[in-house]
């Protein structure tokens, strides 16, 4: 399956399409009044990033035979979300931290007040652009649509998570299935959202929505496990690094409820997984099972 994977070069391809997410996220911008508001969702949405939900939100149209621009609103829409919940993410009634991305938080350059209405007005806007800026697909498609993408935001997805973490923090014994209960939600509920979308909106059968929503699952846990163990080993490696967040909340982490090796085992595996789901999907498979590959292999 790796094999496959490396006769793809992902670095080309995650450059082009993040150039791509770039220039209609830079068009999808609000330039109205008030000012204030626009310019601090601008600052969030454009402040990089990986961009991997869009990409993800392409990638899984193109496989399933659909034109990419069909999913850039949607994959654009994404991005939205994902930014407004990092926004909220950083305010101090949250995780209260002051740099996000190596620049400073939205609320350390617009105040608390205004960054929490730019990650609501992301958050009603990305569903305004689905529904506004999508072309060439059937409202009941939308529709569809429209329910995934508000479904990993809410109580099922990114909140039920954060609520769940917030709830953990402090708590002496936290088990794996409550590590996996946040993180399914934190990070894998939009990671879902954005490879099934892609495909709905590609026309794709139910069996190949089934796969590609088994492989976002295994990929979304297998990052936040991979994430877990690169805090640990790069604390360990930069001589006087700030303490990271989980250890100042003292949360629970797979490192510090499976040790190190036994956490890599299982990403590797929720990874294998993932691979062996979509392998029958055809040759445009490629560039998710690269995706997969880098999640493995990522070294920051
Ligand atoms: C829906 C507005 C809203 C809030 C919900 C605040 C909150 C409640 C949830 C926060 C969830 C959160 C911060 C999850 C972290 C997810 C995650 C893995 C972030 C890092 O993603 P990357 O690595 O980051 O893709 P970049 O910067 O590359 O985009």
């Amino acid at each position: 399956m790796t094999s496959t994977a490396k006769f793809f070069d992902l670095a080309t391809y995650l450059s082009a399409q993040q150039a791509h997410v770039e220039a209609a996220l830079k068009e999808a911008v609000l330039t109205t009044r008030p000012a204030k508001i626009c310019e601090a969702m601008q600052y969030s949405l454009l402040s990089g990033g990986k961009r991997l939900r869009p990409i993800l939100c392409l990638a899984s149209c193109e496989l399933l035979g659909g034109a990419g621009m069909v999913a850039m609103p949607t994959a654009c829409a994404l991005e939205m979300l994902h930014t407004a919940s990092l926004i909220h993410d950083d305010l101090p009634a949250m995780d209260n931290d002051d740099y996000r991305r190596g620049k400073l938080a939205n609320h350390k350059v617009f105040g608390e007040g205004i960054a929490l209405l730019a990650g609501d007005a992301l958050l009603i806007y990305a569903v305004e652009f689905i529904v506004g800026r999508t072309e060439g697909v059937s409202a009941e498609r939308l529709l569809r649509v429209i329910h995934i993408v508000t479904h990993s935001i809410g109580v099922g997805g990114l909140v039920g998570g954060q609520v769940a973490d917030l709830e953990s923090e402090g708590e002496p014994h936290i088990d794996l299935n409550t590590l996996e209960f946040i993180h399914t939600r934190k990070t894998g509920s939009l990671l879902e959202a954005a490879v099934v979308t892609g495909a709905i909106l590609a026309g794709a059968d139910e069996d190949s929505l089934a796969r590609l929503s088994r492989y976002a699952r295994n990929l979304g846990l297998a990052f936040q496990i991979i994430d877990d163990v690169l805090d640990v080993t790069a604390t360990q490696t930069e001589l006087g690094k700030t303490p990271r967040k989980d250890e100042k909340a003292q949360k629970a982490t797979y490192p510090k409820l499976l040790g190190i090796p036994e956490s890599k085992r299982q990403a590797h595996k929720l990874i294998d997984d993932a691979m062996s789901e979509i392998a029958p999907l055809g040759k445009d498979v490629r560039p998710l099972l690269a995706v997969a590959d880098y999640v493995r292999t990522r070294s920051n």
